[in-house]
């Protein structure tokens, strides 16, 4: 299932909404006092429920979300939680619509139309607000999902390895990616997509934070959304080694990493060397984002892995 977070629809507060229904409502007329206060529950029926259900419908079912995004938004925002909200919001629906019917009801069997529809207002404000906390959870939870990259069925290259060895540099010399590069680790903290177009379709690149050699559950949140990426997407991983060390981790270290990620995934490992100016060592693919040595020849690997993969460069489907 496809899931575009910028989708997501912008949910009113309690008071905004409240303000909106009875303001609908203020506007509406009728013959008599009974029929005008009947035509103003119908408006505020109306304008509740549908707003109710479009906020429902418009999320979409989380548990039958792509493993990817389903694992995205629950460490963005937490699944619990938003199921709780929407669950909320259904409630308030029908609460709404009970109390609605009841004064409908009411004013039809001769109550003085005025008082049923004020008693009437002031239960459904007090249901309302008592959601207040899930309307602005639903909204905050909007605003923290634009982080979760939209992403497209290309044949898709991950790049991993340890903090600050030059993945980003890389990327944003092969691809559309426009990653932060800076002199620290863990520069990278989100997952970052973009694309090589070729002649026919696309490679589908994703920039990732530095990972440490650790065990998963001992990773950091930055590090598990890495994991997420190359578990989930990667049809092929490229594996960034900095053999300076100016990265500030040995060798051997990125190495154990490396030999971990290739028996933990089953996609094919593409192994590199970055900061190729800096050093000599040119027993794997030796690549400069400052002098472009080896780029030419990445793509051109990664591309026959993307024809090799679907027959066809990936995108021509
Ligand atoms: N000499 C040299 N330095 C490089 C090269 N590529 C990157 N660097 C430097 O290495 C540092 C880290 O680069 P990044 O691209 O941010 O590394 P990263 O692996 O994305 O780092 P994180 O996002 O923190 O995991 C920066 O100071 C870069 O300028 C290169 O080809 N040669
Ligand atoms: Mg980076």
């Amino acid at each position: 299932m496809t899931f575009n977070p910028r989708k997501l629809p912008t949910v009113l507060t309690s008071q905004e909404l409240i303000d909106k229904a009875f303001r609908r409502a203020s506007r509406v007329a009728g013959r008599s006092r009974k029929e005008k206060a009947l035509n103003k529950l119908s408006t505020v029926s109306n304008v509740l429920e549908s707003y109710f259900t479009r906020i429902v419908s418009e999320h979409p079912s989380y548990d039958n979300l792509d493993p990817f995004y389903r694992e995205m938004v629950d460490a963005v925002v937490g699944i619990g939680q938003l199921r709780k909200s929407l669950a909320s919001l259904k409630w308030a629906n029908s609460m709404t619509q009970k109390i609605i019917s009841g004064g409908v009801r009411r004013i039809k069997g001769g109550q003085n139309p005025e008082n049923v529809l004020k008693e009437v207002y002031g239960r459904i404000a007090s249901i309302i607000e008592q959601i207040d906390d899930e309307l602005r959870f639903l909204n905050e939870a909007k605003q923290k999902m634009r982080e979760i990259p939209t992403l497209s069925d290309d044949f898709t290259a991950v790049f991993a390895g340890y903090p600050n060895v030059g993945k980003s540099s890389i990327v944003s010399i092969i691809s559309t990616v426009k990653p932060e590069i800076a002199s620290y680790p863990f520069t990278t903290k989100e997952i970052y997509v973009g694309y090589i177009e070729l002649d026919a379709g696309r490679i589908q690149i994703i920039d990732t934070p530095g990972l440490l050699d650790r065990p998963i559950e001992r990773r950091n949140r930055i590090e598990r959304r890495a994991i997420l990426a190359l578990r989930h997407l990667a049809d092929v991983i490229v594996f960034v080694i900095d053999p300076t060390e100016t990265c500030g981790f040995q060798l051997e270290k990125q190495l154990s990493l490396l030999s971990e990620i290739k028996g933990q995934f089953e996609v094919p490992v593409v192994e590199i060397y970055s900061k190729s100016d800096l050093h000599n060592m040119r027993d794997r693919l030796a690549v400069s984002a400052y002098t472009g040595e080896g780029v030419g020849e990445l793509v051109r690997i990664l591309k026959n892995l993307a024809e090799g993969e679907s027959g066809n460069v990936a995108g021509n489907n």
